[in-house]
């Protein structure tokens, strides 16, 4: 835990980043006590950090019931985490309570994203959306979901290592030292494929190349979140290579290219659906531009799907150990992704958003007023994230 000193004396309690492979030595050790002592500072922190950004938006946001829900479950676990500070760490009961209590925590939390999703539409239809307000929007989710993703990380870990969920043999909780990246192409492909045949009746096929042989081992990563980067990327390829062929025989094969070198390890996705234009390229990671109707909200079971979330999350998924997606497209012929991972688990540190001055002047900022004579997409995704 560091706890730095402020101007005022007054404690400031920073997040720790971790990377990979410090989560990995870390599970290795499977010693529940140091993992119960590690969360029970550091989760306190991440939550604490960004309910004190929930307060910086706009009140037409606030006022919302399903955005007051998701701050309530946010208070509930941050007592909750809170109410082990004082509990003694080698009491094995107060470490299997604690365990009940992370489970708890994460059930409660399953919904978070639905939830909020139904937050902004409930805001848009009360008092409308503007640029700015979608600016700010867009500036929150993502380090709001960021935030989480790093939570339900640490959570899940400590549930997978002392729970009693049996494990995959050679993974270390989510962790799996020698992840395949092929076998998370494969499974994402097939997943994929089983929800467009459904709608579409057909489904492109697809090629995999490796591009130094199939070379790709001791890969730290988590194999579940490349099949989930990978599931959004297929759907999003599938759908639009059946829609820009629709009523033809043969559809053009899905290509995967996956290389490695000695930062990053890249995994290139190709469809030939007709592309998008450069102007909406954009667009595709903006929670607000959603195309797709919405879905009916039941506070329950509903899929991903159709909040037009997949893209914006993914981008988080593949950022979160420093990498990144990237879309690059030719209207008229077709699209190409890039997921970006880090090769080096030491340096894949996870990338937290912090609270801080910045933070709060982003969101009192007036619009920022292009000084170009017709609008651009340049420099609009500013990063602010702790990469320490
Ligand atoms: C498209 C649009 C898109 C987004 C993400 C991944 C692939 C594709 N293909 O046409």
């Amino acid at each position: 835990i560091r706890k730095c000193h402020g101007r005022s004396q007054k404690p400031l309690y920073q997040p720790s980043p971790m990377s990979l492979s410090e989560l990995l030595s870390f599970g290795q050790k499977k010693c529940e006590k140091k993992s119960f002592q590690f969360l029970n500072d550091e989760i306190p922190i991440r939550l604490a950090h960004i309910m004190r950004e929930f307060e910086d938006l706009p009140k037409e946001l606030l006022t919302m019931k399903s955005v007051k829900l998701v701050r309530s479950w946010y208070d509930l676990s941050f007592k909750e985490v809170q109410s082990f500070a004082e509990k003694d760490p080698d009491d094995t009961k107060v470490l299997a309570e604690f365990s009940v209590a992370i489970q708890n925590i994460l059930n409660r939390h399953s919904y978070v994203v639905e939830t909020m999703a139904q937050g902004v539409i409930e805001m848009e239809d009360t008092y409308g959306m503007d640029d700015k307000i979608s600016e700010r929007i867009q500036y929150f989710l993502d380090r709001f979901y960021m935030n989480r993703i790093s939570i339900r990380m640490l959570l899940t870990q400590h549930a997978a290592l002392f729970g009693n969920i049996t494990n995959h043999p050679r993974r270390i909780g989510h962790i799996d030292p020698n992840c395949d990246v092929i076998e998370c192409v494969s499974n994402a492909f097939k997943a994929a494929r089983q929800i467009c045949e459904h709608y579409h009746m057909q489904a492109p096929e697809l090629d995999v190349i490796t591009a130094d042989g199939s070379k790709l081992s001791n890969f730290v990563y988590v194999p579940g979140h490349i099949e989930h980067i990978l599931f959004e990327v297929f759907k999003n390829a599938m759908r639009a290579v059946v829609e820009y062929h629709r009523d033809k025989l043969e559809l053009p094969k899905l290509q995967i290219i996956v290389a490695k070198g000695k930062q990053d390890l890249t995994i290139k996705l190709s469809d030939q659906g007709g592309g998008v234009p450069y102007q909406d390229q954009d667009k595709l990671f903006q929670y607000m531009y959603s195309t797709a109707p919405r879905p009916q909200y039941t506070g329950q079971e509903s899929p991903l799907a159709g909040y037009g979330y997949g893209l914006p999350l993914s981008r988080l998924y593949a950022r979160y150990f420093q990498g990144d997606l990237v879309v690059s497209s030719m209207e008229g012929y077709g699209t190409d992704v890039y997921l970006y991972l880090k090769v080096n688990s030491s340096e894949a540190n996870e990338c937290l958003p912090i609270y801080n001055t910045t933070t709060s002047r982003m969101y009192e900022a007036e619009k920022v007023v292009s000084d170009w004579s017709s609008s651009t997409n340049w420099n609009q995704s500013i990063r602010t994230y702790s990469t320490t």
